[in-house]
């Protein structure tokens, strides 16, 4: 029998292609974990803020071709760089909601179609970081997450490629995602988002393992 690993915190991960509202129910989330006196983090990938997050920002933000692979890794890069923090505030019982992780890291790169950049290709360089508790996926068809607002400023947001990636997401996801309609009410989804939350912070809490990319 393994021993019991100490309480820590749950990693909670939103996925979902661009405008499918992880925003709003991360932060739904964070606020409902808070107001019940869970200890919780929110947190978005890419992380903008670090030196590797802002070549991201420029990539996202200008027409300019650069290699796929370099760029690839500059994401994967962007993860690791918060990997100890993250393993440090998990282990200190702080549970993390991240608005995505390593799952768009392949689900995006895998959608290009470029033959090495395949999707078992981009979960190899996601080894070692700390796997999700809980992947929320929020699924919206492709033609109404583009009718919304503000969709089309960032280099992704193009219909055909959101076609694609919503393709790369399905064949990534397994029996454990949670899988929602995102189409439905706010508050309708928050309920099942908080439905399997719960049990995941109560499971972290009593010392379940944390699992490792890529399982
Ligand atoms: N994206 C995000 C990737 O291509 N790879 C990654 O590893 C991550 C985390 O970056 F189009 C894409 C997804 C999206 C863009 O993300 C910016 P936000 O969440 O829309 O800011
Ligand atoms: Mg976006």
């Amino acid at each position: 029998a393994t021993a019991p690993c100490a309480p820590r915190g749950a990693l909670i991960v939103f996925e979902g292609i661009d405008r499918c509202g992880k925003s709003t129910q991360s932060n739904m989330l964070v606020n409902t974990l808070r107001s019940r006196r869970v200890n919780v983090e929110h947190w978005r990938f890419p992380d903008r803020s670090t030196k590797i997050g802002q070549k991201i920002d420029d990539y996202l933000h200008n027409g300019v071709q650069q290699d796929d692979t370099a760029v690839h890794l500059l994401f994967t890069a962007n993860r690791f760089e918060k990997r100890n923090e993250m393993l440090r505030l998990l282990a200190g019982g702080t549970t993390l909601v991240l608005d995505r992780y390593s799952y768009s890291g392949v689900a995006y790169t895998a959608a290009k179609g470029v033959p090495h950049l395949d999707s078992e290709y981009c979960r190899s360089v996601e080894v070692g970081l700390p796997a999700a508790d809980l992947v929320v996926f929020m699924a919206m068809p492709p033609e109404q997450a583009a009718a919304r607002g503000g969709f089309g400023a960032e280099r992704y947001e193009k219909l055909d490629f959101q076609r694609k990636v919503a393709q790369q997401y399905e064949a990534l996801k397994d029996s454990h995602w949670l899988t929602l309609d995102a189409t439905l009410q706010p508050e309708l989804i928050h309920q099942q988002v908080m439905g399997a939350a719960l049990p995941m912070v109560e499971n972290a809490a009593r010392g379940a393992p944390l699992g490792r990319l890529w399982d």
